[in-house]
């Protein structure tokens, strides 16, 4: 038997495993990798499952081609040519922008579609780029663009350091973490507390994160820049401003302090939710603490306010003294050089929103793509530009994006669809040809978009666990060939010319000689090689060889004067987009709170995102795609625990299970994303058995954080209602918590979440 040390690619925590082997190639098990530099033996159920992944009978070998109206096998050069007939004429007829591209969270989890869906969209010329960002990070992108000129200047808490952490809207606990990579970061939040630290959580449901928090606070859901404005408030009133090391660095602070002078926390607590008192105190704490760090995640990511959101958490991390100081919010310097360096995604600089805008409704283009609340209206909006075939590589967004029914009629309506999958999942089950994908465990990986949000700088490397099979294709050569395909319409040119003139490319751009790089090396690894060569630590692919269990490179370090781009070198703390878009808010401040009943979203340690439900390990047990409700809500809306209700918004309804839960507060409901495992064309069998609900049938793609064009997926107006029948069948309802209530919530005494009720 073998053993073999690999990075987990299955999250953004980039823990180490060590997979044993036997010699005929079989996975024996996958434990945590003690000796990884980074997650020292650290595991989640989903690492375990990589074996499951590995051996899912419903996971594709072979390409897949339509032919009388269903999906049938077909060999690599069938599926090719059939592109091939179709493709270069849709491009002849209508232009490149004629043909789309979404690439979905898969892609930022493996090196062939990191590093080669850019040479496919350079092929296609096209301007239609979808992906899963402005499903989650374009609202960051966009206040560190306004901020410090540069999209990708991201600070990530320097948790480890740290001893006071305000959290909102993010649940690590369950998704061990997003835009911060940093494995076991519960025991690092464990280890905030032990220090003497404090740890306070800012969400409207005591989620296992603020379970075992020093303090919660249940927020109405969408309200999150009133607290922070009632944050900076207080620290204005009480002349706590401290920018420390910063304040010759930035401009803009009288503004803010003059827009916050609005937010009082009596003014705002009824909308929130929370009282004026506890937001007196989190600000004095987070003031007055030695080293602290206010983050967010998706609940605050995908909110109708992303953007604002974004900027004022880092406003209140300035103002206090704690960007780019340590314990604070750091910039990461990862062993190799941004991708942008290399121009996949990159976004002229000093960042600007006037970069272009999309076709139909005019929202902005933010690192080169189109918002993908965008992508079904490019696709039913007749007029020049209208998109008419699609190409999606590691992505559903059939279950991920807003609005699912409009997305459906529009993927039907394409002329041609492309997947590059390792499923026939709700989306490529609409798909002309689907082309397979190797497994996690038959393909390299270097983390080259996480190690960028990682809370200590590493680097680790990992080849491939086993061979190729016999007719699999690696992902950066289907990608090379559909890019061939686009330049040439020819689906049997030579790759290794194409390869060879990309890697010259990105070496151009980098600066560095091709002839420095080993010469047998070919796809992925000579370009993770050419970004390790020139990043900041002169590394190369063979130092990361000889060491299996990767680099640590060092605690992050102060380096806010190399990340600032804006045109004077200074930070801007009050840009005026997002200075309209405050007033706004102060403007909205006497109109009368909205009391409606609003869904919001959920995560659960054994998924990911719509996949790995097809796993019976990471299905079993309790049902969970159920519609969480409070206990008082339940009773005055007629619901019953396990019995079904139907939940209506503007876009859609859906019927589902009910699970009466303490830990959510009223006027809300919770349902989780990425389930609906009925497309009659998936093959995905054992998910089809627990097929739960699709949550973006009720989220509007007509609803987005208009700075950033970020998707609204959380704090959705809906209505519900009893439906008549019981949880469907396989579905058992999860014991009534009810009885729990008292003993579970320790509300913060006098907030208003008692006036939440639905109207
Ligand atoms: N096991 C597992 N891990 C995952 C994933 C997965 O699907 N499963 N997905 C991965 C991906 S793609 C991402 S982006 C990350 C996301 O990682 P996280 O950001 O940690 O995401 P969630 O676990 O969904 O936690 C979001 C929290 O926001 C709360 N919330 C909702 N609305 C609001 C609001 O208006 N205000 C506030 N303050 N809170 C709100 C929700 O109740 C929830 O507890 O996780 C990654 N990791
Ligand atoms: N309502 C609601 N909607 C949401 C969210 C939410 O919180 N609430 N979260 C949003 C977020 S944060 C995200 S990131 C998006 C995710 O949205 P998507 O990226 O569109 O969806 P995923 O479910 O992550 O799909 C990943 C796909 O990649 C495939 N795959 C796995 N490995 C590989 C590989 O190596 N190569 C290729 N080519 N494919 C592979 C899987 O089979 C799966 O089909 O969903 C968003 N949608
Ligand atoms: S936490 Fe993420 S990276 Fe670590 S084992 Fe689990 S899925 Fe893999
Ligand atoms: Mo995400």
């Amino acid at each position: 038997m073998a053993t073999v040390a690999r990075t987990c690619p299955l999250c953004e925590a980039t823990c180490g495993l060590s997979v044993t082997l036997d010699p005929d190639g079989s996975v024996v098990d996958i434990r945590g990798d003690t000796d990884d530099v980074f997650s020292a033996g650290f595991i989640c159920p989903k690492g375990v499952a990589l074996k499951g992944l590995h051996t899912d009978p419903d996971r594709l070998h072979t390409p897949l081609v339509r032919r009388g109206g269903a999906l049938v096998e077909a060999s690599w050069g069938e599926a090719f040519a059939e592109v091939a007939d179709r493709l270069p004429a849709i491009l002849r007829a209508d232009g490149p922008d004629a043909v789309a591209v979404f690439s979905g969270s898969a892609v930022t989890h493996a090196l062939g579609p990191i590093l080669y869906t850019p040479a496919l969209i350079a092929a296609l010329g096209t301007t239609r780029v979808f992906s899963a960002a402005s499903l989650h990070a374009r609202a960051r992108q966009v206040a560190a663009g306004l901020m410090y000129g540069d999209p990708t200047a991201i600070a990530v808490p320097d948790i480890d350091r740290t001893d006071f952490l305000l959290m909102l809207g993010a649940n690590p606990a369950v998704s061990n973490g997003g835009m911060l990579t940093a494995p076991d970061l519960r025991a690092r939040l464990r280890a905030v507390r032990r220090r003497g630290g404090r740890v306070v959580v800012v969400d409207p449901r005591r989620s296992a994160t603020a379970e075992s928090a020093d303090e919660h606070l249940f927020i109405r859901p969408g309200t999150d820049p009133l607290l922070l404005l009632a944050l900076l408030n207080v620290l204005v009133a009480e002349d706590r401003f401290d920018l420390g090391a910063n304040a010759g660095l930035v401009e803009g602070v009288e503004s803010i302090a003059g827009l916050a002078s609005a937010f009082t926390p009596s003014r705002v607590a009824e909308r929130i939710g929370i009282s004026p008192d506890p937001v007196r105190r989190l600000a004095r704490d987070l003031a007055g603490s030695s080293a602290g760090v206010v983050y967010g995640h998706i609940g605050v990511a995908t909110g109708p306010h992303a953007t604002l959101t974004a900027w004022l958490i880092d406003v209140l991390n300035i103002v206090t003294g704690n960007l780019d100081s340590p314990g604070g919010a750091m910039f990461p310097c990862p062993g190799h050089r941004s991708l942008v360096d290399v121009g996949f995604g990159a976004h002229p600089l000093p960042f600007s929103l006037d970069a272009g805008r999309t076709r139909v409704r005019g929202l902005p283009v933010v690192c080169g793509e189109y918002p993908s609340a965008t992508l079904a209206e490019e696709i039913d909006t007749p007029g020049p530009g209208r998109i008419r075939a699609l190409i999606t590589v590691g992505g559903n967004p059939m279950r991920s994006v807003p609005n699912s029914g409009r997305m459906r009629a529009a993927l039907g309506s394409l002329e041609l669809m492309v997947c590059v999958d390792s499923y026939v999942n709700e989306t490529s089950a609409l798909a002309d040809v689907v082309l397979p994908v190797p497994s996690v465990l038959e393909r390299s990986h270097y983390d080259l978009i996480h190690y960028q949000f990682a809370c200590r700088n590493t680097a680790n490397y990992s080849a491939p666990a086993l061979p190729m099979p016999l007719g699999m294709n690696p992902e950066w050569e289907t990608l090379l060939r559909l890019a061939a395909i686009a330049a040439t319409g020819d689906s049997t040119t030579d790759l290794s010319a194409l390869d060879e003139a990309w890697a010259r490319q990105a070496a151009a751009r980098l600066k560095i000689d091709l002839a420095d790089v080993p010469g047998d090396l070919r796809g992925p690894e000579r370009l993770v090689d050419l970004l390790l060569r020139a990043g900041p630590y002169d590394l190369t692919l063979e130092h990361l060889q000889f060491s299996p269990h990767g680099l640590d490179l060092g605690a992050l370090e102060p380096r806010l004067r190399d990340v600032v781009a804006t045109v004077n070198g200074r930070v801007h703390l009050a840009p005026a987009d997002l200075m309209a878009a405050g007033r706004e808010l102060r403007d909205s401040l006497d109109a009368p709170p909205d009391r409606g009943l609003l869904l919001i979203g959920r995560r659960h340690l054994r998924s990911n995102n719509s996949w790995l439900h097809n796993l019976p390990t990471m299905i079993a047990g309790a049902r969970r795609c159920t519609l969480q409700v409070n206990e008082t809500d339940a009773y005055s809306l007629g619901l019953r625990n396990g019995g079904r209700a139907l939940v209506t918004s503007a876009t859609g309804q859906v019927v589902a299970s009910v699970e009466i839960n303490a830990e959510i507060a009223p006027g809300l409901v919770s349902l989780p994303h990425g389930w609906g495992h009925d497309e009659p064309q998936a093959r995905l069998r054992v998910a089809a058995e627990r097929p739960g609900v699709n949550a973006n049938v009720l989220t509007d793609d007509a609803v987005v954080d208009l700075l950033s064009g970020n998707a609204v997926l959380s704090a959705v107006p809906v209505t519900v209602s009893a439906h008549a029948g019981d949880a469907p069948e396989g579905e058992q309802p999860m014991p009534d918590r009810r009885s729990g209530l008292d003993r579970r919530r320790r509300r913060e005494p006098g907030t208003g979440m008692e006036s939440f009720g639905p109207a």
